[in-house]
């Protein structure tokens, strides 16, 4: 419930039981001037994904959007999927779960070679080339959800199926939040602390891009976003924007 979530956060939260999607709810709050906002839901009806996937959000989830204006260039606008990333990283692992990132917009929890999603991060935004006019970071966390209620193809898991009891969700968000209000406004310090939680560097990757897969060793990650990749022919640099999927190979 509302009660639930009397959180004493860097942003005023507006919470809903039930609502299609947070991300969509929290573009319109930007569409009438809205910023340093929070959406916050129980339930989605209509959660979206990447590429307009689905994205399952049965009650007992941690779905959330943060609408705020940067004073920064659309194209550093990535950096806030990693801020994102990191911060809810923090939350888990303080939550005891042990959370890692994949790039770009993965919180995954690794057993051996299985990798099983815990989270996933959506950024939207809208403004000029040289300004960004805001931004819409959303992130779904599998709180206090039971994994069979969601879709098998994304090996998916929860928080409270990690740590085997429900973890208090207004905790979890509160310092998901502040670590969240921090990186934003210190961009420079978010490339530094994805590379302590990135499962990626090192591991030999696909990424699949609009211009063809390109396969290599994943050996950094460069301000705002992007994955640098060691291939046969030679250093790509891959933005966060062209990837579509990333796996270990
Ligand atoms: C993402 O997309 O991982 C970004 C998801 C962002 C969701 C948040 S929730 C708050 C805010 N409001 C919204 O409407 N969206 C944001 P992508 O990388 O495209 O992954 C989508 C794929 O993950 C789907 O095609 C499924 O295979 C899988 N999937 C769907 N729901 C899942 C879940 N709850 N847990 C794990 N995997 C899931």
């Amino acid at each position: 419930s509302a009660v639930e979530y009397g959180l004493d956060a860097p942003f005023s939260v507006e919470y809903h039981d039930s609502i299609p999607s947070t991300n969509a709810r929290a573009r319109d709050l930007a569409a009438e001037g809205a910023s340093d906002v929070v959406v916050l839901a129980d339930e989605q009806t209509g959660g979206r994904g990447r590429l307009d996937r689905d994205w399952h959000s049965p009650s007992g989830g941690a779905w959330l959007s943060v609408l705020f204006r940067p004073d920064v260039p659309m194209a550093h606008a990535p950096v806030f999927t990693l801020a994102a990333a990191v911060a809810v990283t923090r939350a888990a692992r303080e939550a005891g779960v042990d959370a890692s990132i994949k790039w770009p917009n993965d919180v995954l929890v690794r057993r051996g070679e299985e990798e099983r999603k815990l989270v996933g991060i959506l950024t939207e935004m809208e403004g000029e080339a040289d300004r960004v006019s805001w931004v819409v970071v959303g992130i779904g966390v599998n709180a206090n959800v039971d994994p069979a209620d969601l879709p098998d193809e994304a090996n998916p898991t929860s928080l409270s199926a990690e740590r085997g009891e429900p973890v208090d969700r207004r905790l979890f968000t509160q310092r998901l939040l502040e670590e969240f209000d921090s990186l934003r406004q210190d961009t420079e310090q978010v490339v530094e602390a994805w590379r302590e939680y990135a499962t990626t560097l090192g591991q030999q990757v696909r990424v699949e891009t609009p211009g063809g897969p390109i396969e290599g060793e994943a050996v950094d990650i460069q301000f705002p976003g992007a994955l640098v990749i060691e291939t046969e022919s030679g250093t790509e640099v891959v933005s966060a924007g062209d990837c579509e999927h990333l796996r270990p190979v």
